[in-house]
């Protein structure tokens, strides 16, 4: 591994946000759901954080991400303030999308954030736009598209890749096969066990990685993001990992409880840290320090986002095309 420790755990803190954004999101949304202050659904990330830091680190601000209705981990590990994305959760005027999305439409196009998606599969088109233009206009830019391995099964995901891989555009089509599309397992849904496989029907490099090994995805995304940039097209990662919380809060868990204990004695934040320790990269005193300073700053971004002001009325049509 050749990455600096400073650099290691700053993915070690990316990890430890996300993971506290979402604990505190479950707090706020507890609460709200009783004041109505909430806005939307809520769908947690906890458990899939080495997907979203992984990829990203490879990233430029000018490279752009598509996520999905599962998105918080991927706007904060592309470098989203965890202020106004709390604020957005609230509808606040402060908010990432200025109180205009909530959870599932965080949205910010100055780091190459292009936003979640509510439609299972909707950022597989999309992302081709970009992928597209940066291609046409002869920069390296390239694009990652995260989405579910319910999403797979679209018919819009098989005309993304097929174009993605026609045009040989600088494109990532993230998978992060967490086992449950909601309350349906894989074995319903697939008559095979991975996506990766499939990539080749489309005359593109597929790759199955452990979702839940931040290394592991850094080394795979590494590879893709060289080959987009290089102008060699779009690559499929398929990431296995495992969701901590059930679908989103108004579902009940539906999965086997020893299924879920099994993955969360693969957690990857705990296998990162007991890795970091194992190098000396970290200390036990650098990581209590790291912990308490992301809790701090998750309880300032859940306070920021209670005391912002809800959008004025007399402005709801701004941002709206006529
Ligand atoms: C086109 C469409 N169909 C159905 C839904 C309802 N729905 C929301 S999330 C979800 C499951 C998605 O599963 P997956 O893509 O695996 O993502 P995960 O929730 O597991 O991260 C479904 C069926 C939707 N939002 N959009």
């Amino acid at each position: 591994m050749d990455l600096a420790p400073e650099r290691l755990r700053e993915m070690l803190r990316l990890m430890a946000t996300i993971r506290r954004f979402e604990l505190r999101a479950q707090e706020l949304f507890r609460e709200g759901l009783a004041v109505g202050e909430f806005l939307g659904a809520l769908h947690s990330y906890e458990g899939e954080e080495a997907i979203a830091v992984g990829v990203c680190a490879h990233l430029r601000d000018d490279d752009y991400v598509f996520s999905s209705h599962r998105g918080h981990g991927h706007a904060i590990a592309k470098g989203a303030d965890v202020r106004a994305m709390m604020a957005e959760l609230l509808g606040k005027s402060t908010g990432i999308s200025r109180g205009r999305g909530g959870s599932m439409h965080m949205f910010a196009p100055e780091i190459g954030l292009m936003g979640g998606n509510g439609i299972v599969g909707g950022g597989t088109p999309l992302a081709l736009g970009p992928a597209f233009a940066a291609q046409y206009r002869g920069t390296d830019q390239v694009t990652v598209c995260f989405f579910g391995e319910g999403a797979a099964s679209q018919g819009v995901f098989h005309e993304s890749l097929n174009l993605a891989s026609l045009w040989r555009l600088p494109v990532i089509y993230v998978c992060e096969n967490n086992l449950w599309a909601a309350t349906t397992p894989i074995c319903d849904a697939w008559p095979v066990p991975d996506l990766a496989p499939r990539a080749e029907s489309f005359g593109m490099p597929g790759m199955t990685v452990d979702g839940n090994d931040l290394l592991a995805v850094h080394e795979a995304a590494g590879e893709a993001v060289g080959r987009a940039r290089a102008g060699d097209g779009p690559t499929l990662i398929e990431a296995k990992t495992y969701r901590h919380r059930p679908h989103c809060m108004v579902i009940p868990e539906h999965r086997p409880e020893d299924e879920r204990a099994q993955w969360e004695a693969l957690d990857p934040i705990p296998r990162f840290e007991a890795w970091l320790l194992e190098q000396g990269a970290i200390s036990d005193v650098e990581l209590a320090d790291l912990h308490t300073e992301v809790e701090a700053e998750l309880d300032a971004a859940a306070d920021f986002a209670r005391q912002s002001p809800l959008p004025d009325p007399a402005h709801f049509a701004q941002y709206m095309w006529a």
